[in-house]
């Protein structure tokens, strides 16, 4: 298979410092960035910066480093507003992460539109914060959860997913992109077919947007959620994005200072979205830092950093799966999927599997990565999980490959 280049690999690998880190007596391949992204000098110089000569609360002090701070998180809103290509950077609320956001919408949206009786529609593949906060609503609203089922190659259910529409679902919460499939859901058809019966969509949009370019106009979502941390940014910092008026009809998530107008002993009123869900002092540094990655990411281009990824993942599916006794999940086309490969070979335990490759420098992750239902569905109790990135290059699935073949050697596979 031929590659065709979409920047220089070797240029950008030379941006993340850890990517020359020697793992174990071997250089350091790491294959686990959809638990999170390494991290290049440029964010990591923005953090730097911002402690050294900038750090100060934002929004309340009158004084030229706390404006300087404010003016950078501002920036970094509208950078994100930009990036996800929002109508305004007041859409945009700055969150610990894709978790909180979806807890975010559960509380300050469901609450108030979700009832007895009502539907909110997940699917078999979605990450355990898009399950838990809605089972935690759905008790205590006496509402239901509907799953819209998968076929064996991990591709939902059109048919169940048009079902539960009919039966009138109040609220489909969808992954963008599975982080243990890979699929990626067409979820511009589906936000279109789910509005047409009023159902409002929140897409999880976790293994996504560090990924491939994402347009909320575009995708017509009412929310979408996504961390800074898988996106080369700072851990602690994601964002929740909520169309046009919507944050406004929502109620507060979190109270305390710098969210309200007024404060009077037994009641107090809210300043207006975003700020109305910023409770507290905020991850000013993170979010700086996520503007920083941001313009990283930008400058090599999102739809440049697809294709990369897209030509890893074939090549990676094609080269693992000439290995004897090995079981790939997802979907057979690579156009169809992000850059997540799982898998099991024989009945090598994905622990054991993955403290193997450890010892090959290899990072990966095992286990069920907060995706228990799935596992269920697929009838296993665990995978091996490869997921690629910006920097990975096929001389790393090369060195993967051959480490499968030596853990096929020790169990005498
Ligand atoms: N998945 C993984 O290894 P947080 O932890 O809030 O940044 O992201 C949660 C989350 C939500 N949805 C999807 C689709 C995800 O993949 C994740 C995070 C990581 O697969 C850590 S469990």
């Amino acid at each position: 298979m031929q590659k065709t280049v979409q920047y220089n690999v070797e240029k950008v690998r030379q941006d993340f410092p850890i990517l020359q880190r020697i793992i174990n007596g071997k250089p350091f391949i790491y294959l686990d960035n959809a638990a999170t992204a390494q991290k290049p000098r440029q964010v990591i110089e923005t953090l730097d910066r911002f402690y050294k000569e900038y750090n100060a609360n934002i929004h309340r002090g009158i004084y030229k480093v706390s404006e300087e701070a404010t003016a950078a998180h501002e920036e970094a809103r509208a950078k994100v507003a930009r990036f996800i290509n929002a109508r305004s950077p007041n859409e945009i609320v700055f969150v610990r992460g894709t978790t909180e956001a979806i807890n975010l919408v559960a509380h300050a949206w469901g609450r108030k539109n979700v009832g007895l009786g009502d539907n909110i529609m997940l699917t078999e593949m979605e990450h355990h914060s898009n399950i838990v906060p809605w089972q935690l609503l759905a008790k205590e609203k006496g509402a239901s959860l509907k799953y819209v089922g998968i076929t064996d190659q991990g591709i939902l259910e059109r048919y169940e997913f048009q079902q539960h529409l009919q039966s009138g679902a109040k609220l489909f919460a969808v992954a963008h992109s599975s982080n243990v499939l890979g699929t990626i859901n067409p979820v511009r058809e589906l936000i279109r077919e789910a509005h047409k019966t009023g159902c409002c969509v929140l897409v999880d949009a976790a293994q996504s947007v560090p990924h491939m370019p994402v347009d909320v106009q575009d995708l017509d979502c009412d929310f979408l959620a996504f961390s800074g941390h898988k996106m080369c940014g700072p851990t602690g910092i994601g964002v929740l994005y909520a169309k046009g008026n919507l944050f406004d009809e929502m109620v507060p998530f979190h109270g305390g200072g710098e969210m309200i107008s007024e404060v009077h002993p037994y009641e107090s009123s809210w300043k207006p979205p975003p700020y109305k869900f910023e409770a507290g002092t905020t991850n000013i540094e993170g979010a700086i830092g996520l503007g920083a990655a941001i313009d990283y990411l930008s400058n090599i281009g999102l739809r440049k950093i697809r294709l990369h990824e897209r030509e890893i993942t074939a090549y990676a599916i094609d080269k693992l799966s000439r290995t004897k006794g090995i079981t790939i999940y997802g979907p057979s086309d690579p156009q169809a999927r992000g850059g997540v490969v799982s898998f099991n070979l024989g009945d090598v335990h994905p622990h054991d599997m993955a403290t193997l490759l450890d010892e090959d420098g290899i990072a990966v992750r095992s286990g069920q990565h907060c995706a228990q239902p799935l596992h269920e569905r697929l009838g296993i109790p665990a995978t091996t999980r490869a997921s690629f990135y910006l920097y990975n290059t096929e001389d790393e699935v090369d060195r993967l490959a051959n480490s499968l073949e030596r853990v096929r050697g020790i169990f005498k596979l």
